[in-house]
């Protein structure tokens, strides 16, 4: 079976360790978010590729999510004393290996997408990584500018990691998504597939930066086969992190019933929210998406593969 997943970072890798779990045999692309991305030092960081790539390749700090296991900070605190910032995102020095062949590999005129292959080759992932698009596409964040009167964008890494998403969100936009074209590989993969799945990733700058890469969602309109994602909202809030900020901000409501009626049944077939949320899936099945309620919570890989396995489930009772 061939699967094609949308993923952000900590919520697409968590699922994607569920998924391989439940369906070992199945050949799994995965489609992921670049919108996260930022230049610091020189150096390109691809946030969400690397949480997926260290994730499924065993290199992920566990309980952190992000960043590597056993870092160190060396690097960044001899920048610090050069002055040399931003002193508010944590670049730990195996990391830093990572942007600095990406960045070189770049510099000789390498894609992202053959970066992205190329760093694969060491961490063997076990699915086929590739990211959203090969053109530079950097989501910003609509704030009130706190100099004063009016707005200012700021890089969503600033919002999400010096603001923690304090300040209200006026606006979400993935800069350059729109004259972005998919990386090789991608549509072919979402023409291909059995089924593609939307984990309980962020809708707004996760699914829905790479959804904003055009030819995306025609893609997967036009594979005509099953689309099902499972809500990253649970009790009517985040499980982790600040989504609601970004939902408020493109005018969704934090529950899992309106993340579902946000994608819409023009591109999802089935959703599964937890079962906190029962509640919800008769309005969801009245807006034309096939709806279960069960476990969410990806706490260990035996849960999250009971996930993955009744995701699958959905896709074949939409089929
Ligand atoms: P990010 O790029 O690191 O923010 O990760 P993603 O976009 O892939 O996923 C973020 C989302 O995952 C957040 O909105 C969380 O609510 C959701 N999430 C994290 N852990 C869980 C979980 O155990 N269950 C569910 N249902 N959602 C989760
Ligand atoms: N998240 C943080 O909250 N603080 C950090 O200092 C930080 C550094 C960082 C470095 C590399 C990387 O790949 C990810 C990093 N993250 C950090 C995670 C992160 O950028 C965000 O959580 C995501 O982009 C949101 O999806
Ligand atoms: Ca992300």
């Amino acid at each position: 079976m061939r699967i094609v997943v949308l993923a952000g970072g900590i919520g697409g890798a968590r699922f994607l360790r569920g998924l391989m779990s439940a369906a070992p045999d199945a050949d799994i692309t995965v489609i992921g978010n670049t919108g996260d991305d930022i230049h610091l030092f020189g150096l390109k960081v691809c946030p969400d590729l690397d949480t997926v790539m260290y994730t499924l390749g065993g290199g992920i700090h566990e309980e952190q999510g992000w960043g590597r296991a056993d870092e160190t900070f060396t690097v960044k605190e001899e920048l610090a004393a050069y002055g040399v910032g931003p002193e508010w995102f944590g670049l730990g020095d195996r990391d830093f290996a990572t942007h600095i062949v990406r960045t070189q590999m770049m510099g000789a005129g390498y894609p992202l997408s053959a970066v992205t292959e190329a760093l694969c080759a060491r961490w063997q992932p076990g699915v086929r990584l590739l990211p959203m698009t090969d053109d530079r596409v950097e989501t910003h964040v609509l704030i009130d500018d706190p100099a004063g009167e009016g707005r200012k964008a700021i890089h969503f890494q600033e919002y999400w990691v010096r603001l923690r998403a304090s300040v209200p969100a006026h606006a979400v936009v993935p800069v350059g998504a729109d004259q972005a074209k998919p990386a090789p590989g991608v549509l072919e993969a979402i023409a291909d597939a059995d089924v593609v799945l939307f984990p309980p990733s962020n809708p707004v700058v996760s699914v829905g930066t790479i959804l904003a890469v055009p030819g995306v969602r025609e893609a997967i309109a036009d594979a005509g086969v099953p689309v099902v994602g499972l809500s990253p909202i649970v009790g009517d809030a985040p499980v982790r992190g600040m989504a609601d900020k970004v939902l408020a901000a493109v005018g969704v409501e934090s529950t899992a019933a309106a993340v579902a009626k946000h994608y819409g049944s023009g591109l999802l077939d089935g959703w599964l929210v937890d079962t906190v949320d029962a509640g919800a899936v008769e309005e969801v099945e009245a807006a034309g998406i096939r709806c279960r309620a069960i476990p969410l919570m990806m706490a260990d890989l035996k849960a999250t593969a009971a996930m993955a396995a009744e995701a699958l489930a959905l896709a074949e009772e939409v089929r």
